[in-house]
């Protein structure tokens, strides 16, 4: 395409699209490494083959010999145009993974045969499966199951088998979650409209997706550069067997066995009682043989296999004293892998026409269009725009559209081509003086992209139909050049057809992290890709030198947008902060800041932990405690300043599950309940992605709700139906009473409307609420204010309950303040539910003479006391009913050698972590034990780790849940038998929760009750036993 026509201009049925996805160091960057090499250009000379690591060229990825960023290159084999994506494997980097999925069409699954499946592995697939990817599996690292755990060949397939096995079951349960959730959806009438019925038909069969039979599994050893499938051994056997091909592909794998007597090809019956597999006779055994035999110098052997399958290696490898370099020369030419692999691709991943029929209800789900439609044909030209797509159509008409999965930014010194020109090119980026420019990373859906061709920018949140208040959901922008993508070179094109990826430059100033692309406004733009996690790991930031604060933000914003996962803000006390996705991550953010983007010396905070708050307790019985708080007694009573208004709070635990339910459904809350705030999406679990697109929120919300409370209710009333059910029945009326949530307005905590019998009590009127969120949720009709001033007032103090009317919005505002900043260290509050019964009297004019009620009224002053009284309220409700500090926990998944367990095991205990599952990997010396560990004990924690078991232990963290602390952080002995443990609390150190508590309240400047040694000299030992 440099001259106009093309190198990536394969006809589209030649073109393969594909991801490498993997746990971290399963070999996917090597893998690569022969793929590139293999397809010439010169860029890796085969030799250097898996050592290089070409696709990790950034420098701090070659110095941790971990891949940070997904990078693709596009290589040419027998005809066929394919674009590789490696990605990396380590969760920090799980974003990039989002973004190479969404660019492929199918992915080559990569699992160490040593370590077998890991939490990454089914985080890959899942995503795989999300962005409707078809993917191939490579079982890696065989070598290591001769060399290193000397398995028989026998064991080893037992091994291979079970990995299969294992990777098919997880495909198989993302299927029948999908298909039942199509069901579901088909019963309840609402269809996930236009996919339903080809989902139905796509997976109704049972049959695995992983089969050496069908050709997509290969068997590799990535360091040595060679691999094979069965088809491989198929045909060298064919003639010797005397069997077909297609006969052999059959028996290769699998419970077959071969009768030499009769030459058949017989079941486990037919065989005899030593037999074993046809897969091990005829492909294992070989390879082992070859391998032992080269290993100990057998040059006898390796000649005979030279000879045998005609191998042409030149004597000058044969005759290096090194016999692993003897080995490998054999094998990879023998079965070189490249070949393998690639011959693979090309037969079982699907080109662009097909992926993108098959991938396009993803990409673009069906829109439903209901109502009025403001203008004639928009709707017509998107589906047009949207039918392009799903055809992958190329042609002078055909709207263009293409999908920017992130930025990345590239020195402009490495940009090739005219570099006046380029400069000038990137001197309106906005950075004007900034050394880096950002190319987008992009695949063409439709249609042909040409340099200088003006697109728009479509945002995930765009919508065609609804015309002008979508101006800032879309712009119009120039794309100034267009590259293929080399690994780390670039390689100017003038224009590419849709089915391709290309780095589009000129867009640095219009794209945040992704967007769609399009010839024509009337487009739906693409649906979010899905992340595993959140970035959670936040420290702020500032610079070493005051004066350089300029260079810093320059820094965070270019930061921001070269890295399509970071997130920067700035918190209410004015720090930089940055979010990272782990320490990995952080770590490269922080150096890419100082040496690329800012170049000044920064000062980094230790992380900025996040807690909740919350209170023990049993979950009472919520019915109970809903009742009228004046006959009760545990309740707190508060007074505003100016005596009129009383307040009382009663507080209680939430349901476990029903907080589960509100802290995960956050987005379909905002969905809902209509908050506008920028950061709401940041709750811990974001990163289940709902994959039904096109369902209700308030019905999937609605049902979440019910069904977390009759779980509940069935698990405590298992034998007695008819109690259950009552149970039930109160519980609808309580969901009728939602008066609001917090914090935030979409938070996990509750706020009821006071009970109304509460209503009469002398000439005071009650602040009655009305419970906005049970409507919204559809749990009542109407709440129905109307009724209040009219009928219930007597003319006498009608002004009183309009005053009480007014007042609801500052018991919510109230409410919201609380439950923001717990009072243990300001933290949210967490699972709480709180009845306010507030109550005003008429103003008595006694307490101050200067000061009119209007006065009073007009300056909201009143308004003003009773947020605070509220607020305060609230607070001391948690503070005196056993408050608890909450934490976030990791899941953590750890891998060791049996002999470094002890070490491992200090290493966590140490760490507070909870062990879940301990479990020696069958065959292998290693153990994988599960953990909990508490976010704030997880920094270095992998790095001590591998101090103590020098490099045998891995660890990966995945963001789990909230837990609260069991420890009571006022801790004081007060029974006898705590006052023998523990003293008379003199002596007593604080205990963890006190310790969290007390560093976070340093941190935010609060006041930190801290006991000071004033005479150190007479301390002494309090317990003296004489
Ligand atoms: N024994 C053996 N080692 C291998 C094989 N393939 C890769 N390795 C080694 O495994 C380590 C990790 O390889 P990489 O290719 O960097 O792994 P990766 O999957 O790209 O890792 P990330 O990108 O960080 O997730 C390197 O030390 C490789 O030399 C193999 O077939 N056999
Ligand atoms: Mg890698």
């Amino acid at each position: 395409m440099e001259d106009g026509s093309s190198d990536g201009d394969c006809d589209r049925d030649r073109i393969r699209n594909i991801c490498i996805l993997a746990h971290v160091d399963h070999g996917k960057t090597t893998l690569a490494d022969h793929l590139i090499a293999a397809a010439g250009g010169g860029v890796v000379h085969p030799k250097l083959a898996g050592r290089v690591r070409f696709m990790d060229y950034l420098d701090e990825e070659q110095r941790r010999a971990i891949t940070m960023k997904s990078s693709s290159i596009l290589l040419r084999y027998r005809d066929h145009a394919v674009n590789l994506i490696d990605s990396p494997g380590h969760i920090d980097f799980c974003s990039e993974v989002s973004t190479a999925a969404r660019l492929s069409d199918g992915a080559l699954l990569l699992v160490d045969a040593v370590e077998g499946v890991h939490i990454q592995t089914h985080a890959v697939l899942r995503q795989c499966w999300i962005e409707r990817l078809t993917p191939c599996l490579v079982l890696n690292k065989l070598d290591r199951l001769i060399t290193e755990l000397k398995l028989t060949p026998s064991e080893a397939y037992t091994r291979l088998l079970r990995i299969v096995h294992e990777v098919n079951g997880i495909v198989s349960a993302y299927k029948s979650e999908k298909y039942l959730s199509d069901v579901d959806s088909l019963l309840a009438g609402t269809g996930t409209t236009g996919s339903t019925g080809e989902t139905l038909e796509d997976y109704d069969d049972n049959e695995d997706v992983f089969q050496p039979q069908k050709g997509n599994v290969i068997f590799a050893c990535a360091l040595d550069g060679w691999g094979f499938g069965i088809r491989e051994f198929a045909e060298i056997y064919a003639s010797k067997l005397g069997a077909s091909v297609n006969a052999l592909l059959r028996a290769l794998w699998g419970p077959r066995y071969f009768n030499p007597k009769t030459k058949m090809i017989v079941g486990k019956k037919g065989a005899g009682p030593n037999k074993k597999p046809m897969f091990v006779q005829f492909v294992l055994e070989p390879l082992w043989q070859v391998y032992q035999g080269a290993l100990e110098g057998d040059k006898g052997l390796v000649e005979k296999v030279i000879r045998s399958f005609n191998l042409s290696v030149p004597p000058r490898e044969l005759q290096n004293k090194d016999v692993k370099v003897v080995l490998q020369a054999v094998m990879s030419r023998w079965l070189p892998l490249s070949d393998a692999v690639l011959s693979m691709v090309i037969r079982c991943l699907p080109d662009p026409v097909a992926a993108q029929a098959f991938r396009i209800s993803r990409l673009i789900p069906k829109r439903e269009v209901v109502g009025d439609v403001v203008e004639e044909g928009v709707v017509e030209e998107a589906e047009k725009t949207r039918k392009a797509v799903e055809g992958c159509d190329i042609g002078d008409e055909v709207p263009c559209v293409a999908f920017v999965s992130k930025m990345f930014a590239v020195p402009v010194k490495m940009l090739p081509g005219q570099r006046g020109q380029v400069a000038n090119g990137y001197g309106d980026e906005g950075e004007g003086d900034s050394d880096e420019c950002f190319l987008a990373f992009a695949r063409i859906f439709s249609g042909v992209l040409y340099a200088g061709q003006r697109v728009f920018v479509l945002s995930a949140l765009y919508d065609p139909l609804k015309g002008e208040s979508m101006q800032k959901h879309i712009q119009e922008a120039e794309m100034k050049s267009l590259y293929l993508m080399m690994g780390q070179g670039l390689k100017v094109v003038t224009s590419a057809k849709a089915g391709n990826l290309v780095a589009i430059g000129g867009l640095g100033q219009h794209i945040l992290k992704s967007a769609t692309l399009s010839s024509t406004r009337n487009c739906w733009p693409f649906s979010s890709m899905a992340f595993q996690v959140a970035p959670t790991l936040r420290v702020a930031i500032e610079p070493s030198d005051p004066a350089d604060v300029g260079a810093l933000l320059k820094g965070l914003r270019l930061l921001n947008r070269a890295d399509p996962f970071v997130e920067v803000t700035v918190s209410s006390r004015g720090e930089h902060v940055l979010a990272a996705a782990g320490e990995v991550h952080l770590e490269r953010c922080v150096k890419d800041l100082k040496e690329r983007f800012a170049k000044v010396s920064l000062e980094v905070s230790p992380p900025l932990v996040s807690y909740k708050e919350t209170i023990e307790g049993e979950v009472l019985n919520v019915m109970e405690n809903l009742k009228v708080l004046s006959r009760r007694s545990d309740y707190v009573e508060k007074t505003t300043p100016n005596g009129r208004c009383v307040v009382r709070v009663q507080v209680m635990k939430l349901l476990p599950s029903l907080t589960k339910v509100l802290d995960e459904s956050s987005d379909l809350l905002v969905d809902i309940i209509g908050v506008k705030s920028g950061q709401t999406l940041k709750s811990l679990e974001t990163q289940r992605p709902s994959i039904l697109e096109n369902e209700n929120p308030v019905e999937v919300l609605k049902k979440r709700i019910l069904d977390a409370v009759e779980g509940d209710i069935l698990s405590r009333n298992e034998d007695d139906k008819d109690h259950a059910e009552k149970c039930k029945l109160k519980w609808l009326k309580i969901l009728r009473r939602i008066w609001a949530l917090g914090p935030r307005q979409i938070g996990p905590n509750l706020l009821f409307t006071p009970d109304i019998k509460a209503e009469s009590t002398g000439s005071s009127v009650l602040i009655r609420g009305c419970s906005h969120v049970s409507e919204r949720l559809g749990f009542v009709a109407d709440c129905g204010t109307s009724d209040s001033v009219a009928e219930m007032s007597s003319t006498a103090n009608q002004a009183l309950y309009m005053d009480a009317e007014h007042l609801e919005s500052s018991v919510i505002s109230g409410f919201q303040l609380a439950t923001s900043a717990g009072p243990l260290c300001d933290e949210p509050m967490w699972g709480l539910a709180f009845v306010v019964e507030a109550r005003i009297s008429p103003f008595s004019g006694q307490n101050d003479e200067s000061e009119t009620p209007q006065q009073s009224e007009q300056y909201g002053i009143f308004a003003g006391q009773v947020i605070a009284t509220v607020k305060d309220a609230c607070r001391a409700a948690v503070l005196q009913n056993k408050p608890r500090l909450v934490e976030a926990m990791y899941f953590c998944e750890l891998n060791t050698p049996t002999e470094y367990l002890g070490p491992m095991y200090a290493v966590l205990s140490r760490r507070r972590a909870r062990v879940l599952k301990e479990e020696m990997q069958e065959g292998s010396p290693f153990f994988t034990v599960h953990a909990y560990v508490p976010v704030s004990e997880s920094f270095g924690f992998a790095d001590e780790l591998r101090r103590w078991t020098s490099g045998a232990a891995s660890a990966l963290l995945v963001l789990s849940h909230w837990e609260a602390l069991p420890e009571d952080p006022f801790f004081v002995p007060k029974t006898e038998e705590e006052i023998e443990e523990f003293g008379d609390g003199s002596s007593v150190l604080p205990n963890t929760a006190r310790k969290l508590i007390d560093a976070v309240r340093r941190r935010k400047g609060l006041p930190v009750e801290e006991k000071v040694v004033q005479h150190g000299t007479k301390q002494r030992t309090l317990a003296r036993k004489v």
